[in-house]
């Protein structure tokens, strides 16, 4: 039987009774993706599994994508590390936002670990949102803030990577999402701003997004809201990529090895293109105004 051991009170789930290797069935299924709802987090432990049965275990939740910075054109991101600080993990973020359709949600497997170092964070940003006061909840209603991957990439870039940036900025243009997104399946209201992908609030001139947006990426912080998983080599983490963000601590020099991939959510259950109160989405953003009020 499938259980949900908690780890923290507000976020993060151990699960047990479930073999990822073998195929699920619609019961099982049915159970985790519920589980993921309720705990946004839940962690694998001891899964001795291939690229392809990690594949098929998150083709159960919704179809793979391809990763912008993939160069291999596989589903299978590898992330393999030695130097890990300001290679992006280590800035609160939710994955790729600034996509028009960001990853319903992402499930990350660890090959190889260092001794020590190396833990992921997550925090629940529902809860983030209900902890500003009232009023400033009501302002991030009716925002809007752009999300760019140029932020992340050009730090990678700085760091020796090769990445051909224009290039990257052409295929992938930044998005306009709601600050506040109501999640489709859960109908609550998480906060949706990161630190490492929003460049700005469209429509606040430059000296109020230098107010507001620190205080927005900031409420991420509080460890309330927050789990810390201290990987095994066989762990699995899958995370619901909506009302979350993560944090890869940079704390480690040896060798670490893990293989991601990201869903988006079957279209009957959510379209993906993040919706804040009232229905709005990027597309309703007062565009012209921002851009004349931003200089
Ligand atoms: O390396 C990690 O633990 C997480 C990295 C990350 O941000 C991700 O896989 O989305
Ligand atoms: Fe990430």
């Amino acid at each position: 039987m499938i259980e949900f051991n908690k780890v923290t009170k507000n976020i993060g789930a151990e699960v047990t009774g479930i073999d990822l290797s073998k195929p699920l069935d619609e019961e099982q299924v049915e159970v985790v993706r519920k589980g993921l709802l309720e705990h946004l987090v839940l962690f694998f432990r001891e899964q001795d599994i291939t690229d392809e049965q990690h594949q098929a275990f998150a083709l159960n939740f919704g179809t793979l994508d391809i990763p912008a910075m993939n160069k291999n054109g596989g589903a299978i991101h590898v992330l393999d590390q030695t130097d890990p600080k300001g290679e992006g993990g280590d800035q609160w973020h939710s994955d790729n936002t600034f996509m028009k359709i960001p990853p319903m949600g992402s499930l990350l497997r660890a090959v190889m670990l260092p001794e020590v170092g190396g833990d992921t964070n997550w925090a629940n940003m529902y809860m983030a949102y209900d902890s500003l006061a009232p009023g400033i909840q009501r302002l991030c209603d009716e925002l809007y803030a752009e999300h760019d991957l140029t932020m992340s990439i050009s730090k990678a870039v700085d760091k020796g990577h090769k990445f051909d940036l224009r290039e990257m900025q052409e295929k992938n243009p930044p998005s306009i999402h709601p600050v506040v997104r109501v999640h489709p399946e859960t109908g609550r209201k998480a906060l949706y701003v990161n630190r490492s992908s929003v460049t700005r609030l469209i429509g606040l001139s430059r000296r109020e997004n230098e107010a507001l947006l620190p205080l927005l990426f900031d409420a991420v912080r509080d460890p309330q809201f927050q789990v810390r998983l201290k990987w095994r080599v066989g762990t699995l983490a899958f995370w619901d990529n909506r009302p979350t963000q993560h944090y890869a601590v940079a704390d480690y020099t040896q060798r670490r090895k893990m293989h991601r991939v990201t869903i988006t959510a079957p279209v009957e259950i959510d379209n993906g293109v993040p919706t804040g109160p009232n229905g709005v989405t990027g597309a309703d953003a007062p565009a012209e105004a921002a851009a004349a009020r931003y200089l």
